[in-house]
């Protein structure tokens, strides 16, 4: 496919990020066609900014657009029925992490797709950093041997609630929202994962679920990982919204520090390397690693697209993912390690 026509549902807050790195794509054959939100001052503003027709009904916009791609970034429980009517009508799509609310709902819709044929993805970005790109690129050249442990930590005192207020309220918080991040960091790193035992804690009175967790997992491979997340972490300066990480494999070691500083110690040799992502015209710090990683992950998706294969971050794959939050909740009210269930 030459050029992709990309319609994209939900202009909130996040989705800014994923308008302006479709517009950036242009060169790389993305035409950003249409927007929607069920709020219209969000979606003529989004419009406007973007330049293409907006709406308010997703339905309407589908038949009208054609679109060959749509982005769905909305909040996870419209994303089973935004997939449905998109699949519905063949069009390849894209939905926001977290994939949806349950298991059960992640498995629609992803059996949905598959009996359709249609190309589904979820844009679980964390992995396209430019940080996480350069840590896995000195894993796949041997540098360090084969990872059999690595901690991998996302913890943040930053205030994620003025621009995602929602936080207060979900039902399942750190994990569900970020944690989902750094256990897909640990799959990618390490590989499938047997067990995983979790312990959570609220430690901000005004959220309602957990804001910390602490994780440990087995991986098939039997290497090892403690995974954390927090939004109660005080810390100065705040590394929010990178991912701090140190894995060690039989040659060596790769530990990933605030400012996108990689130190590697490999056999023969050590040495330190700067991997910041890059600031973009439309990207700011702090939030730049994170607006980068969108910008890489939509681009990951349109060559897929375009090359007619599927996604690293596949519908399929990201069950495995989610899979993790799941079990990481169950281990937490269970007191026990939980093995991750996989599609029946
Ligand atoms: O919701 C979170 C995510 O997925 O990435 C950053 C974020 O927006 C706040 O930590």
């Amino acid at each position: 496919m030459e050029r992709v026509r990309v319609a994209v549902i939900g202009c909130g807050f996040y989705a800014q990020n994923h308008l302006n790195a479709w517009r950036d794509l242009a060169a790389e054959g993305a035409v950003l066609a249409a927007v929607c939100d069920v709020d219209p001052a969000k979606a003529e503003a989004a419009g406007r900014a973007f330049g293409v027709p907006a709406y308010t009904d997703a339905a309407t916009m589908l038949d009208a657009e054609r679109p060959d791609l749509v982005d769905i970034v909305t909040r996870q429980d419209t994303h089973r029925p935004l997939a449905a009517l998109t699949v519905a009508r063949g069009i390849a799509t894209i939905v926001q992490k977290p994939f949806a609310p349950s298991w059960e709902d992640c498995v629609a819709i992803v059996e949905a797709a598959e009996a359709a044929g249609v190309w589904l993805a979820v844009h679980e970005n964390f992995r396209y950093q430019a940080p996480i790109r350069a840590v896995r690129g000195v894993i796949d050249s041997g540098a360090i041997g084969t990872p059999s442990w690595a901690r991998i930590a996302f913890r943040t005192g930053y205030d994620v609630f003025r621009t995602q207020p929602y936080f207060y309220d979900e039902p399942r918080f750190a994990i569900a929202d970020v944690g989902v991040h750094v256990l897909d960091l640990a799959r990618f790193f390490l590989g499938e994962v047997e067990r995983i035992s979790c312990e959570t804690q609220r430690r901000k009175e005004r959220v309602r679920a957990e804001d910390t967790a602490t994780m440990m997992l087995r991986h098939e491979s039997g290497a090892v990982s403690i995974v954390e997340c927090s939004y109660t972490a005080r810390r100065i300066p705040d590394p929010f919204p990178e991912t701090i990480l140190e894995i060690e494999g039989d040659k060596g070691s790769i530990v990933l520090t605030p400012r996108g500083k990689m130190v590697v110690t490999a056999e023969n040799l050590f040495w330190e390397e700067a991997v910041n992502a890059p600031l973009k015209p439309w990207t700011s710090q702090p939030w730049h690693v994170s607006q980068e990683g969108a910008y890489g992950a939509c681009r990951h998706f349109l060559d897929c697209i375009r090359r007619g294969v599927p996604a690293e971050t596949k519908g399929a794959d990201n069950l495995r993912t989610f899979a993790l939050v799941d079990a990481a909740y169950r281990a937490a009210e269970e007191g026990r390690a939980v093995a991750p269930q996989r599609r029946g």
